[in-house]
């Protein structure tokens, strides 16, 4: 028990919950937590120069720790412009605590028009977030921050919001912190564990699709296990890449708007195992799961399982403990001999090296030259960009947590500071952004704060002076008419060095070196690539099966 402030609290509170960074933007009402900073050492407080970064970053350092990234905001426009980012977290499943200021208590709901007010705050913050709550004296809030985190550290982990008004933050009264809680052992249902292992077994071609749910329970180990033990080829979401290694002989990559060995090869399956991932359209393609084929839906959300295709066994619960089950049970009896042939999984592999190659051969060698100067654990932001589409195709990532996309939010603008966020909470790892010239307009001004802090990141962006999806979309869809797809850019490699990063303009033939160099330097880097509109896979017709 110890008097203090709210806005003490509320840094004694996340110190408690384990939180060691966060992003902020100050302003009038929370300057009673900024000032809290001050006196501790523990935790680390990075400004800003727009509030939608507080949330990217958080989210970034979210994804690569697997820990709650946590943002600081001023309420109305700070939180409202965190929404993007915040929804991007959301469709992410992505842990980001959003602390959020408020009009003094007396004005809260009252319409006067109070600097930053916006009406019913917490409604809007609502649909991208888990959990959110408003808290109204001092003594709460160490309860409501550990709520916050319990939320995210339990289930599906996503966005939660503490807002606090500031004369809560000024006032003092005793506070008691919450003793730390470990989340309960995920617990597995053995009779539905036994049905889907057996379907497993007796299955003639057995196939998983593991999704983000698998990213966030850990559960790439179990994973491989359990697809060596069955024989069965692992396709991934975009968002799940990377949990099953692909280099692996099983690994069929990713499986996006019908493209790619995943899509083409999920038909041909008898059974399957869909573990962490809501099998949407986007990731499967048209009906590539078709019934009569059996699915066995995992997932630690009940609301995700049979969403958009029926599922015949459904198991609820964290993914990694779902594995390990499903992998006792299977090895408990023999299981009959690979029924994929390598001959088989081969020419599938080969299958999509012969679509890149006639689709997006630019691309795809692109991507072969800067993968060969990639270390394995490099963070890959893979942006909303042509290069980022291609990239859940023809970039190989082989461990978990080093590929990040912005899901089904597809977010323009996410790329660069998700991967600040990313560089923070991995210093020592190379971290790279992805990212087109539309989308590096979004937060370009965070170069300043790359330099201030020192984030070596690089930026690869890929410059065709138009919003090429859009563009290329009027191309093929709307006859060639193109209007208000163009852009004007300045150089990007100038603008860096501008601000004090460094900046390299190169051509596609010399990226793996111009990419290698930035590394090497470990500074802040903006590469610049000249490059043709073209295709995204999402404006190609899939195969037909
Ligand atoms: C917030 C947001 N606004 C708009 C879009 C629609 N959109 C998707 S891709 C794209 C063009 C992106 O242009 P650029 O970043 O230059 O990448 P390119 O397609 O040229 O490779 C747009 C406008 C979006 N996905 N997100
Ligand atoms: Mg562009």
């Amino acid at each position: 028990m110890a008097q203090m402030s709210g806005g003490a609290a509320v840094i004694q509170a996340l110190r408690h919950e384990g939180v060691e960074v966060v992003f902020g933007l100050p302003g009038v009402q929370i300057m009673g937590i900024y000032d809290a900073f001050y006196d501790q050492p523990d935790i680390r407080l990075l400004t800003v120069r727009h509030e939608q970064t507080t949330a990217y970053m958080a989210d970034g350092y979210a994804r690569v720790t697997g820990k709650p990234g946590a943002a600081l905001v001023v309420p109305g426009p700070g939180v409202q412009n965190a929404s993007a980012a915040l929804g991007t977290a959301y469709s992410a499943s992505s842990p980001v605590l959003l602390l959020a200021g408020q009009v003094e208590s007396y004005n809260i709901g009252s319409d006067r028009g109070a600097l930053h007010e916006i009406n019913d705050q917490l409604d809007t913050i609502r649909p991208v977030t888990k959990w959110c709550q408003r808290v109204n004296d001092v003594p709460s809030i160490p309860g409501a921050i550990h709520e916050a985190m319990r939320q995210m550290r339990t289930g599906r982990p996503r966005p939660t919001e503490v807002e606090i008004a500031p004369d809560i933050l000024a006032a003092t009264a005793e506070v008691v912190f919450p003793a730390a809680t470990s989340p309960a052992a995920a617990t597995v249902d053995w009779p539905q564990i036994q049905r889907a292992a057996a379907l497993l077994r007796e299955a003639r071609k057995p196939l998983i699709w593991a999704g983000g749910g698998a990213v966030l329970a850990e559960a790439s180990r179990e994973l491989v296990a359990l697809a060596e033990a069955l024989g069965a080829p692992v396709a991934t979401t975009a968002e799940g890449k990377g949990v099953f290694p692909e280099k692996h002989r099983l690994a069929l990559g990713v499986g996006y708007y019908g493209h790619g060995t995943s899509s083409w090869a999920a038909p041909q399956a008898d059974v399957v195992l869909a573990v962490g991932t809501r099998l949407t359209t986007q990731a499967l393609g048209l009906n590539a799961v078709r019934v009569p084929q059996r699915l066995i839906h995992l997932d630690i959300d009940p609301t995700v399982i049979g969403k958009n295709y029926p599922a015949d066994i459904r198991l609820v619960t964290d993914a990694r403990a779902g594995l390990q089950a499903l992998l006792e049970e299977v090895r408990r009896q023999d299981t009959p001999a690979t029924r994929w042939s390598d001959a088989e999984l081969h020419d599938m592999g080969r299958l999509q090296e012969d679509w890149l190659q006639a689709n997006a051969p630019n691309q795809s060698a692109m991507w072969r030259s800067m993968q060969r100067v990639l270390p394995e654990d490099t963070v890959l932001v893979s942006g909303v960009t042509n290069m980022g589409y291609w990239a859940h195709f023809a970039y190989r990532a082989q461990q978990p947590r080093t590929y990040i996309t912005s899901s089904y939010f597809a977010t323009l603008g996410f790329s660069f500071p998700v991967a600040l966020g990313a560089k923070v909470a991995a210093p020592d790892r190379p971290v790279v952004s992805i990212t087109g010239d539309g989308g590096f307009m979004y937060a370009l001004p965070e170069l300043a704060t790359a330099v201030h802090y020192n984030i070596g990141v690089v930026v690869v962006v890929f410059v065709d002076y138009a919003l090429g999806a859009s563009k290329n979309d009027q191309r093929t869809r709307f006859q060639g008419r193109e209007i208000g797809t163009s852009l004007h850019n300045p150089s990007f490699a100038e603008v860096a060095r501008v601000f004090g990063a460094q900046g390299v303009t190169t051509d596609p033939e010399h990226l793996d070196r111009a990419l290698q160099e930035a590394l090497a330097s470990g500074k802040p880097t903006v590469i610049e690539v000249p490059v043709p509109t073209w295709a995204p896979p999402f404006q190609i017709q899939p195969r037909t099966h």
